[in-house]
């Protein structure tokens, strides 16, 4: 071949700009070959030759481009399913400028390709159509152009690659001027490699929703965050999908708080080797705990004072713990247990209003009475407890991606062994116990998030405020509804016959939180809250709300990230906190460790922050 004369092989299902390009191509001297539909094109344009220097006979240099046939001297088979795939073809685009490869090419006779101008096969758009059949989506899977695009990217450092017509001009500009930068070569090689992947990645999905098994690597979602955001689906995109569906079927936020309460139990269990339980609503937990067993009047709290063999199952005081501690909040909750679930925490689970639960495994009992809930449509999941996440993930906001280091730092005993204040300090074991359990429940709230725990479980958790202080008193006031609910007026409430669990907790709400309607005024909120007594309660005093709160004490508190000010002490310290974990990097640190200090706390540097979002 002429070996001055530079190539270039076009090869184009998306047409636009071509046949300015192919016009720019050889005014600038360039020797043109391009498969069947592409070279058609260019010759029924009747471009004008611009020059005639190729190795091929008189006719044929005279044509404004060639057919790639006319050098691979194969012609274009199967229907178009061979066109450019050819040693003639790949050895041109992928030959350094190294002495070997030069003489590989000599003696092949294969002249070197500069230029490749390709784009692919609408396989998005076949397979958007309704309806569309496997047969036809195969069709548009681009073999030769993928080939194409991905050899001459490889070698981007002699060869240029045009994947996007909207790059022509700008391209032929740099032509004229002279060569194409190696800086615009960078560009389009890229641009080519996320072609290419972009590619490959709607086939794969194409096929795993057909080709993999419903609930194996893929589920399909009825809807995602709302009705109306739709399509919607699970998946991985290799291996298997770490859950199975035993019953029921699982809405997009009911994986989200799946996935993100199960890796909050498996932590605490890892970190304190019992097992542990999760009480979700809108991806923070409402409630979370170790199974440590409960006192009677804890019990009563909970509503599982008439569960028998409670005390046997450590599992069922766990999640009868993260049940219990707001039991307004998890009104239609997720639950995530760590262990295997039996009988008894399934009849607990059975008897509340919940939408799903994710556990490594069921008892055969354990699933029967769940798979009878909510008319069988209760969603249960099983988890594979030796799923790893990958390292890194990622997820799209707007259109952008965003990724980052999955947070996977350990909390246990350890991370509180940095106490601040007062010196030397040490903590007893139920506070380590419960900074662990309160803490492994932050990574997985919604920021700023802070929580009180006492006896292995959360009793009070505030997410989502994007001021510390609300979040604190939030958190605080959940605390104290969680204590006063312990009140021994709450036991004797005399409830109409037939009342349900809900509106209990609602009315034991009201009357712990001080918002009881008024009874002149309440009008019909009072009735509805009057309605479930069959005697009306008399409300707490002053005074004796004061004096129950001052009987709670050696609560933990800790935060997702540093204290700005001491008003967060100072409220913490009225909730019978006595222990308080946070990160430092305050201007203020030194004020908040001096309050926790006058407060009688004992302050501890958590030294990761633990923003989730
Ligand atoms: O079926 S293919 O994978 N086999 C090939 O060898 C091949 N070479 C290029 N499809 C192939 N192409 C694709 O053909 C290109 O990616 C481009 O989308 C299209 C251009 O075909 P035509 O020039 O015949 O219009």
């Amino acid at each position: 071949g002429n070996s001055s004369q530079k190539t270039a092989i076009l090869s184009v299902y998306n047409k636009t700009g071509l046949l300015d390009l192919a016009k720019g191509l050889t005014q600038n001297g360039i020797r043109l070959l391009a498969s069947g539909g592409t070279a058609k094109l260019i010759r029924e344009a009747g471009m004008e030759v611009q020059y005639v220097h190729t190795t091929l006979s008189e006719d044929s240099d005279r044509e404004s481009v060639h057919d790639v046939s006319s050098i691979t001297h194969a012609p274009e088979m199967l229907g178009g399913r061979v066109k450019t795939l050819h040693p003639s073809v790949h050895a041109g685009i992928l030959a350094r400028d190294l002495e070997s490869d030069e003489k590989d090419l000599a003696e092949q006779n294969i002249d070197k390709v500069d230029y490749v101008v390709c784009n692919l096969y609408p396989f998005k758009d076949t397979i958007a159509k309704i309806n569309v059949t496997i047969p036809e989506a195969v069709e548009e899977i681009d073999i030769g152009g993928v080939t194409l695009l991905r050899a001459a990217a490889k070698n981007h450092s002699r060869v240029t690659i045009l994947s996007d017509p909207e790059d022509y001009p700008n391209f032929l500009e740099e032509l004229k001027k002279g060569e194409v930068t190696e800086a615009s070569r960078k560009l389009y090689a890229l641009k080519a490699f996320e072609h290419t992947a972009d590619y490959d990645s709607a086939i794969s999905e194409f096929f795993r929703k057909r080709y993999a098994g419903e609930g194996v690597q893929q589920l399909t979602l009825r809807y995602g965050a709302n009705p109306h955001q739709k399509p919607a689906q699970a998946y991985v995109t290799s291996g298997n999908l770490p859950f199975k569906v035993l019953a029921g079927s699982p809405g997009y936020i009911n994986l989200l708080d799946a996935l993100n309460s199960w890796a909050l139990v498996k932590e605490l269990k890892e970190a304190l080797d019992l097992p542990a339980a999760a009480s979700f609503k809108h991806v923070s937990p409402a409630g979370a705990s170790v199974g440590l067993p409960l006192s009677d009047i804890e019990k009563k709290l909970c509503f599982v004072d008439d569960i028998e063999g409670l005390d046997n199952s450590p599992l069922a005081c766990a999640y009868a713990r993260a049940r219990g501690a707001d039991r307004m909040s998890s009104f239609g909750d997720w639950i995530a247990l760590s262990d295997e679930v039996d009988a008894i925490t399934a009849k607990i689970i059975s008897r509340e209003v919940s939408d799903g639960v994710i556990a490594p495994a069921y008892s055969a009992e354990a699933l029967e009475i769940l798979k009878k809930k909510k008319g069988g449509k209760y969603t249960v999941l099983q988890m594979d407890p030796n799923y790893e996440p990958a390292s890194s993930e990622t997820r799209q906001v707007y259109g952008v991606s965003l990724s980052q280091g999955r947070n996977d730092v350990k909390i246990n005993a350890k991370t509180f062994s940095k106490v601040i204040t007062p010196a030397n300090a040490e903590l007893p074991k139920q506070a380590v116990i419960d900074l662990t359990v309160a803490t492994i429940a932050l990574k997985y709230t919604q920021s700023n998030s802070v929580c009180y725990a006492k006896n292995g479980q959360v009793v009070g958790l505030g997410a989502g405020q994007q001021s510390r202080i609300h979040c604190t008193r939030l958190a605080g006031d959940k605390c104290d509804n969680w204590w006063l609910r312990q009140h021994p007026k709450i036991f004797q409430f005399k409830w109409k016959k037939g009342t349900k669990r809900p509106d209990k907790s609602n009315a034991i709400d009201l009357f712990v939180s001080g918002q009881v309607p008024d009874k002149v005024e309440g009008g019909m909120e009072r009735e509805l809250y009057e309605s479930v007594f069959e005697e009306v309660p008399e409300e707490l005093t002053a005074e004796e709300k004061k004096a129950w709160r001052k009987q709670l004490t050696d609560v933990v508190v800790s935060s997702d990230a540093f204290f700005p000010f001491v008003d967060n002490v100072f409220r913490a310290a009225s909730s019978g906190v006595k222990y308080a974990a946070a990160p430092s990097g305050s201007v203020n640190d030194q004020a908040v460790h001096d309050a926790a200090e006058k407060c009688g706390i004992t302050f501890v540097e958590q030294s990761t922050r633990l923003f989730h979002h």
